[in-house]
């Protein structure tokens, strides 16, 4: 296999990849090495997360021009700004002088963008404004800040660190987005958003999210409206959960009726291997009183998303490759992004989005908001540090997947044609 790769400037970075991928068992887990070696991050940094579309926020986090966030990935830091034209735009986060970063990492409003070292004043669409001192001679509308690709879809925005990004977005997009906007993320607020640093490699933090195989004992109050059958097909539900899955077809059939009805699109879209931008997008019913992520499936938001008047419509869940999972409901939205920060630690961005209009204390409590998912996201960290504990083990062995961890495959097999693509 490597030998088709001679000529490819980045074949020498990935053949300490694919010696452990041409060797590995398939169906199982990953060799110990591609989680623990630091010349294999390297080269995961060089070949996926430098050039792929990385989820990094939504629109509703830069409401109003000036404001912006950063997203810190893979040696670079992207500055995410809405213009002064409402233009949502991304930066490198560089100064075009001597390189300072020009905002701290974070959120944040601005009139313009000033380097804190020197004054050099950018506009909120990039181009320089102000220099203080700065010869005539040179040539201000090449001092603009570096732009990096960005698209937008739904209100989610994705930017890729590429000098060309691949085109799969944009033929992804059309399939994704009518599942997205009746959530109206362009009139949408954050109401808290949480940084979770796991003591593991980011893709113990991916295969653990790619399956529910841990959830009936491992998630307690997500599985209140989480069904743990997720992910299996019918023969392989298993007696014990029989009664569960039974009440989940019920729920997805009276579901899919009403989104029919609503003209809200439900059916399941799935590519999560071959393809540069894996995706797989699908509504689902919750459990209980089926509206939201609470112990009891009733709603955590007073006031719904956009013009929603049903909040039964379940959680339509966007899994993509390779760095998000994101969950639309009537009533909020929860975001996840990830983002590698070495061979063995993995930052998990979680955001909970309400209504513009919802009022904090009156329409929602954070607390409650946020409850399921913090703790949910604490079970992952604890199955993802003992996980990273085992594979850096020299007695570690990769095991076997079963059916109820297919997504699981499907991200490796996902990754091995990244690391073996050439562009
Ligand atoms: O949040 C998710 O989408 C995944 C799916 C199954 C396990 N995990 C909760
Ligand atoms: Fe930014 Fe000098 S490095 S103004
Ligand atoms: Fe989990």
């Amino acid at each position: 296999m490597t030998d088709q790769l001679v000529g490819d400037p980045a074949a020498g970075r990935r053949t300490n990849i694919l010696d452990h991928l041409d060797h590995r068992t398939p169906g199982h887990s990953l060799p110990g090495a591609l989680y623990t070696d630091p010349e294999v991050f390297e080269t995961e940094i060089d070949l996926l997360w430098r050039r792929r579309w990385l989820f990094v926020g939504t629109v509703a986090e830069v409401p109003e021009p000036g404001d912006y966030l950063t997203f810190d990935v893979a040696g670079s830091s992207v500055l995410v700004i809405r213009d002064d034209d409402e233009q949502v735009r991304a930066f490198h986060n560089v100064c075009r002088h001597r390189g300072s970063r020009l905002v701290a990492p974070g959120n944040g409003s601005v009139g313009n963008l000033v380097c804190g070292y020197h004054s050099w004043t950018y506009a909120t669409d990039g181009s320089l404004r102000y220099a203080p001192q700065l010869s005539p001679d040179i040539d201000r509308a090449c001092l603009g800040l570096r732009p990096v690709a960005l698209r937008e879809v739904g209100g989610l925005i994705y930017c890729s660190l590429a000098a060309t990004p691949d085109g799969d977005l944009d033929l992804a997009a059309d399939q994704i987005r009518d599942y997205l906007t009746p959530h109206r993320l362009d009139r949408a607020k954050v109401a808290a958003q949480v940084d979770l640093v796991e003591e593991g490699n980011w893709k113990l933090v991916l295969e653990n999210n790619r399956e529910c195989y841990h959830c009936e004992g491992g998630h307690p109050e997500l599985t209140c409206t989480f069904f743990p059958t997720w992910g299996l097909s019918e023969d392989q539900v298993p007696d014990r959960l029989r009664a569960d899955h039974d009440r989940y077809l019920f729920a997805e059939a009276d579901l899919m009726r009403r989104c029919d009805e609503l003209g809200i699109p439900h059916r399941l879209v799935e590519d999560l291997v071959e393809r540069p931008f894996g995706f797989r997008i699908q509504r689902e019913p919750l459990d209980g009183v089926g509206e939201s992520f609470s112990i009891d499936g009733s709603r955590l938001v007073g006031r719904l998303l956009g013009d929603l008047a049903d909040p039964q419509l379940g959680r339509c869940t966007f899994h993509t490759q390779p760095n998000a999972w994101i969950h639309l409901l009537a009533d909020h939205v929860v975001t996840f992004s990830v983002t590698p920060l070495s061979p063995d630690r993995t930052l998990v961005r979680t955001t909970w989005l309400v209504h513009e209009e919802a009022v904090e204390g009156v329409d929602y409590d954070v607390e409650a908001l946020t409850a399921v998912w913090r703790a949910t996201n604490e079970q992952d960290a604890t199955f993802v540090r003992n996980t990273q504990l085992g594979v850096a083990d020299p007695a570690y062995v990769p095991g076997p997947y079963n059916e109820a961890e297919r997504h699981v495959d499907y991200f490796v097999r996902w990754y091995d044609a990244q690391i073996r693509s050439e562009v």
